[in-house]
């Protein structure tokens, strides 16, 4: 089945209003390849300036509570995150899993609570270096996509990245069999999962993608986009990974 990559940004706790003019170069990397769907996460203190400023490019959010509204100091909703010019949300990012202690169950919640208000869910997956070494990293990954996903999720509102932590922010990457046989992995138990809509869900790959590895990356089987955080944050270094998704 064909799907459109897709090539997100996440900030992470990066970028204050100056740093907004790197998404010009952005934009005009997206309306030159429109074969594929480009997004920024940006913190959410800068979703609507972002989305003033350049209207044809797709924000994200990086994290949403999974009720509506309430007594959650410092929590954002997804009707929130919809209204300051959100299209997707990166939900369970495993730092968050880690710093904030997120659970399967929560990341569910929050999934659930983007879609029920329009929102692109993508939700992380991804093995430490230590479950890897104990070669329990299939294991640890396909049962957080058991717990994660809603039973309901469609292609429409569900993309996935498998973003194995030992390779954030550390310049180290997988083998691409190993991509390859993890993305695999995760294709087949979102299918006991979710049924034939696995077929059409997106699955990104993130850690240190960057314009030297992305086009190798992307050209993996059932690779469908990437997440990428450092190389995010300039028009110089991100464009070539749209590029190589084009
Ligand atoms: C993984 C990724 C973005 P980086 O967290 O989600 O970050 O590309 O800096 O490894």
């Amino acid at each position: 089945m064909a799907r459109r990559k897709l090539i997100a940004g996440n900030w992470k706790m990066n970028g204050h209003l100056d740093h907004l003019r790197e998404l010009h170069g952005i934009e005009k990397a997206a309306r030159a390849h429109p074969q594929v769907d480009v997004a920024i996460c940006p913190p959410a203190t800068l979703i609507a300036a972002a989305v003033a400023r350049v209207p044809g490019l797709a924000m994200g959010a990086q994290d949403c509570h999974s009720a509506d509204k309430g007594a959650h100091t410092g929590c954002l909703a997804a009707p929130m995150l919809r209204e300051a010019g959100a299209q997707y949300v990166i939900v369970g990012h495993s730092e968050r899993r880690a710093d904030q202690g997120e659970t399967d169950e929560d990341v569910c919640g929050k999934a659930e609570a983007a879609h029920r208000h329009g929102l692109m869910a993508i939700v992380c997956v991804g093995e430490t270096e230590e479950e890897r070494d104990e070669s329990r990293a299939e294991a640890v990954v396909t049962g957080q996509i058991a717990g994660s996903v809603p039973r309901d999720a469609s292609a429409d509102w569900l993309v996935v990245a498998y973003e194995p932590v030992w390779a954030i922010g550390t310049g180290r990457v997988p083998t691409l069999d190993d991509v390859s046989a993890m993305h695999a992995a995760i294709r087949s138990k979102l299918a006991e999962t979710i049924g034939e809509e696995a077929q059409g869900v997106r699955i990104l790959y993130g850690g240190s993608m960057n314009g030297d590895n992305a086009a190798d990356l992307l050209a993996v089987p059932n690779v469908d986009g990437g997440l990428v955080g450092g190389a995010s944050l300039s028009a110089d270094k991100f464009v070539p990974i749209v590029e190589a998704g084009a």
